[in-house]
């Protein structure tokens, strides 16, 4: 296959193909041309195959843009990157914004352009960036103009980023100018299926990041396995969410599901609860996708859920505790979809519909996958038996430069460093991150499931379970607690906590210390972060009266 690349880093980058997964492109859909450039299937067929130039594709507070006017932006963009800014087809562009339309548009322009798109955590510093513009060796930036101080900064340290562009007011540098000055359409470069078109960094909780590479193909595989098998949207639906597209969960889910079908898709620059909440309400959403802690938070707020068109809802990142799938059902009416996915993998592998999800189990195997449990040799293990996952499927893990994807590929699968089990009916739950298991006099404890016990309790908003070290047993259950306004931080309620645990799973896995505190350490993704646990500070115990 004939690589557009002219710039050739990624290809340079790739694994060898033996540390590669297997991969399988078994579904008729996966059946992918040698060259193929993703923004021509998602933006370009849009308007000019499918029609759908007029429908809506993008709004945002006071923005509305139909599939036609993304595609003009995107153009102008792809334009300015190869005209006035010197890309040729391979180069990386750093894109930094919070969610928001022109983020898409720029994303887009990358892709026609040919370049790889590295989209970064709005939260990020300057700090980070200079890692992740090392890394990837980012010549390009396109971003918002709010957020350019940090990245200036980072470029500083970085000389091998040349050329910086931000829209929303960016002075000197500013890219809306430079748009106008282009009105042809835009012929995309003729990429190869094969050819990288974005680097996904790992939301890692320690250690140096490590970058993902993902293909044109990729970006259309994933449309084609878990959206229409189990999401099953139409073009009339409205998608929201909390996910930056800098995750690849936020890019599936906000980008390119939706404009799969021809439907439409809110960005909030903002998406704590109240304001997810809102934009849920005034954009008539009907599919959210966010993380578990987020739906429960949701709930909390204690607004009329039912009364919106909200039709279906997705939960991943993390695993989604059997009380806030009830929680949510009770309060709206509807079932979650729960759906395990990984950056490696670019996106869900093991979901359920709302049809056939099952409380505590993560879903199947979503078609164009293979998924097992096995033991530390290799062997597919019992139903009922906790061992680590492995899948494969037309994604999987390409680590840019880094050793440890020997790790994470072995035999042709990917091992996500997650326990799991398979039930007898294929459904597979899950059990803990491999290196978040307790253990503790002997016993092999998984704090989620301790954690999804405590969740239960009336007094609990939030919790996290994790090891601290004890003389006696290795290691010590302890529970760190949010509890819901109101509840009291008294011994009396430690006791009740715990009894509570004994009362409903094996005894020897109650916390034996349990500490409250007003906020748990998650990442940008807003997964827990368990191994932080033990530097929050706990909030005193009150006297009782
Ligand atoms: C955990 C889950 C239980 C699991 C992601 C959907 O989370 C995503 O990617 P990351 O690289 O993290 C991957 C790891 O997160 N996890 C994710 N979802 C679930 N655990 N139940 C779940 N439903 O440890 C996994 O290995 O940040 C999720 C789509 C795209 C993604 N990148």
């Amino acid at each position: 296959m004939p690589s557009a690349h002219l710039d050739t880093f990624a290809r340079d980058a790739l694994p060898p193909r033996e540390w590669q997964p297997e991969y399988l492109f078994d579904l008729p859909s996966l059946q992918f041309p040698p060259q193929l450039n993703c923004a021509t299937a998602l933006l370009d067929d849009a308007v000019h195959v499918h029609g759908w130039g007029d429908c809506v594709c993008l709004r945002a507070p006071g923005v509305t843009w139909s599939y036609r006017e993304l595609l003009d932006r995107a153009d102008r963009i792809a334009h300015v990157l190869t005209s006035d800014m010197g890309l040729v087809p391979g180069n990386r562009v750093l894109l930094r914004a919070a969610n928001c339309p022109m983020l898409v548009a720029c994303w887009f322009g990358v892709m026609k352009a040919g370049g790889i798109a590295v989209t970064t955590m709005p939260m990020l510093r300057a700090g980070e960036l200079a890692t992740i513009i090392r890394i990837s060796r980012a010549t390009h930036a396109l971003g918002d103009g709010a957020l350019a101080e940090e990245l200036r900064e980072a470029a500083t340290a970085e000389p091998t980023l040349r050329q910086m562009r931000f829209f929303h007011g960016g002075g000197a540098e500013a890219l809306e100018p430079a748009m106008a000055a282009h009105d042809l359409p835009y012929v995309n470069v003729d990429t190869a299926s094969d050819d990288t078109c974005l680097l996904g960094f790992t939301s890692g909780t320690t250690g140096v990041p490590k970058a993902t590479m993902h293909f044109h193909r990729d970006v259309l595989a994933v449309c084609r396995c878990w959206p229409p098998h189990v999401l099953r949207p139409t073009a009339d639906d409205v998608f929201i969410g909390s996910p930056p597209l800098a995750f690849t969960f936020g890019l599936g889910g906000l980008v390119l599901f939706p404009m799969a079908v021809g439907a439409s898709a809110v960005l909030l620059d903002k998406v704590a609860p109240p304001q997810l909440y809102e934009g849920i309400r005034d954009f008539g959403a009907t599919i959210l996708f966010t993380a578990p802690t987020s739906y429960r938070a949701l709930v909390a707020l204690g607004h009329d859920l039912r009364a919106l068109p909200l039709r279906k809802c997705v939960s991943a990142g993390e695993a989604l505790p059997a009380a806030t799938r009830t929680l949510w059902r009770d309060a709206t009416g509807i079932e979650l979809i729960d759906g395990i996915g990984a950056t490696e993998l670019l996106h869900i592998f093991i979901s359920a519909d709302e049809a056939s999800a099952r409380p505590g189990a993560t879903g199947k195997v979503v078609p164009g996958y293979r998924a097992e449990v096995v033991d530390d040799e290799g062997l597919v293990v019992p139903p009922g038996v906790v061992g680590k996952l492995r899948v494969k499927g037309p994604t999987g893990c390409r680590y840019l430069n880094d050793e440890r994807q020997r790790a994470y590929v072995r035999d042709g699968w990917n091992y996500t460093g997650d326990a799991y089990f398979r039930d007898e009916d294929g459904y597979f739950h899950y059990h803990a991150r491999t290196d978040d298991l307790i253990i503790s006099s002997g016993y092999n404890i998984a704090g989620p499931e301790v954690e999804a016990c405590l969740l239960q309790h009336d007094a609990v908003a939030e919790c996290g379970v994790y090891g601290v070290p004890d003389d006696e047993r290795g290691n010590l259950v302890k529970a760190w607690v949010v509890l819901r306004p109101g509840v009291p931080r008294t011994a009396a309620t430690v006791r009740a906590l715990q009894e509570f645990v004994k009362a409903h799973i094996a005894p020897y896995k109650y916390p034996r210390a349990v500490a409250f505190v007003a906020q748990l350490p998650r990442t940008a993704t807003g997964k827990l972060q368990r191994f932080r646990l033990p530097q929050c500070e706990a909030l005193p115990l009150e006297e009782t009266s």
